[in-house]
């Protein structure tokens, strides 16, 4: 899991950063302290729901967040903001569940999975995709250039290399020694996807004209079986959006979150009337339902409606997700199940 307790000093962060003082703030001031608690109520997290708004999952949302801003703040659309955003996890080596720096396949190699998805139901996705530090960029350019959704593997390397892409070792130092050690505990026994050894980023982002974009990007499972794909380059699982309803997206158990199409699920319950703390908390609720062993994984989600009202729901404690909405961009504690 990623540390909760580092990062960014909220109120210096949102001040100087709303005002337009700073050009770089990421990772600059950091303090001890706890995410403030949002609560179950919709729209705490978000008082006024005026666009633009992004949220995103985890602790690192909130750089993520910071890049997406710049994007939305300057007039800037949904879809460039969610492909920067998750771009700032994906190249920061100290972030072992996203991109450059993620922790390996039980063979040694940072197989990565991402998806985006655009105002139009436009979307491209990449799976086990190898040595390039922005897969999110890769998925855009299959959502751009081909007539496809999802391109894999090899294939997905190839189209990347004749795109521009560099070929890059994502596996840091730290990363290889954490796989070596655990290649020595573990006899080459695949991970269980379980609670606490994956963390994706989703973002979800409603940019001034009011159109929302989002974008999902992992590594996955550490130490899963080589080719082991998740959800997050599923469309309609790890982050689906619709712009007559909003967008929402996932972390967690892929595999859980697979057998629901959770993300579009939640889409479809709020065009049906429920807010998207309602709408996520019945997702949560039908997986624990229909899945017995709901009580020995994680999985969360989070969504945002066209009027910017924001929903998180996790099936365990521990989900947090950022807001940058207001002027302000900040951390929240999810409300959770299994308590
Ligand atoms: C996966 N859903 O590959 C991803 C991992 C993840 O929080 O989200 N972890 O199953």
């Amino acid at each position: 899991m990623s540390n909760r307790r580092d990062f960014l000093k909220q109120t210096a962060f949102a001040s100087a950063f709303f005002l337009g003082g700073i050009s770089n703030i990421k990772g600059e001031e950091k303090i001890d302290a706890e995410p403030v608690s949002a609560g179950r109520e919709t729209g705490k997290s978000n008082p006024s729901g005026k666009a633009p708004i992004v949220i995103s999952t985890w602790n690192f949302g909130l750089a993520a967040n910071d890049a997406a801003w710049k994007v939305l703040s300057s007039g800037g659309n949904a879809l460039d903001a969610v492909e920067k955003g998750v771009q700032v996890p994906e190249a920061d080596p100290k972030v072992t569940s996203v991109g450059y720096g993620g922790l390996p396949d039980r063979d040694g190699h940072v197989t990565l999975d991402a998806s985006i998805m655009d105002q139009n139901g436009n979307c491209g996705a990449v799976g086990c995709l190898e040595h390039i530090m922005h897969p999110i960029s890769v998925a855009r350019k299959v959502m751009e250039k081909t007539p496809y959704i999802m391109l894999v593997g090899e294939g997905a390397l190839e189209f990347a290399l004749a795109n521009g892409f560099t070929k890059t070792d994502l596996l840091t130092p730290e990363s290889k020694a954490a796989w070596e050690k655990w290649k020595k505990e573990n006899n080459y026994t695949p991970q269980k996807p379980d609670m606490n050894n994956h963390d994706t980023i989703g973002m979800v982002a409603i940019d001034k004209a009011g159109d929302v974009s989002g974008a999902c990007t992992t590594s996955g499972l550490a130490w899963k079986i080589h080719g082991r794909v998740g959800d997050s380059p599923i469309i309609g699982a790890g982050v689906y959006v619709d712009n007559e309803v909003g967008g929402a997206c996932s972390t967690g158990k892929g595999e859980a979150n697979m057998k629901i199409c959770g993300s579009m699920l939640i889409i479809e319950l709020m065009r049906n009337g429920k807010t998207p703390q309602q709408a996520c908390e019945e997702t949560i609720k039908r997986v624990a339902r229909k899945q017995s062993d709901y009580k020995d994984f994680q999985l969360a989600y989070l969504a945002m409606n066209k009027k910017g009202e924001i929903g998180a729901y996790a099936l365990q404690k521990g989900f947090s997700y950022a807001v940058a909405a207001d002027g302000v961009n900040k951390l929240y504690d999810s409300d959770y199940l299994c308590k």
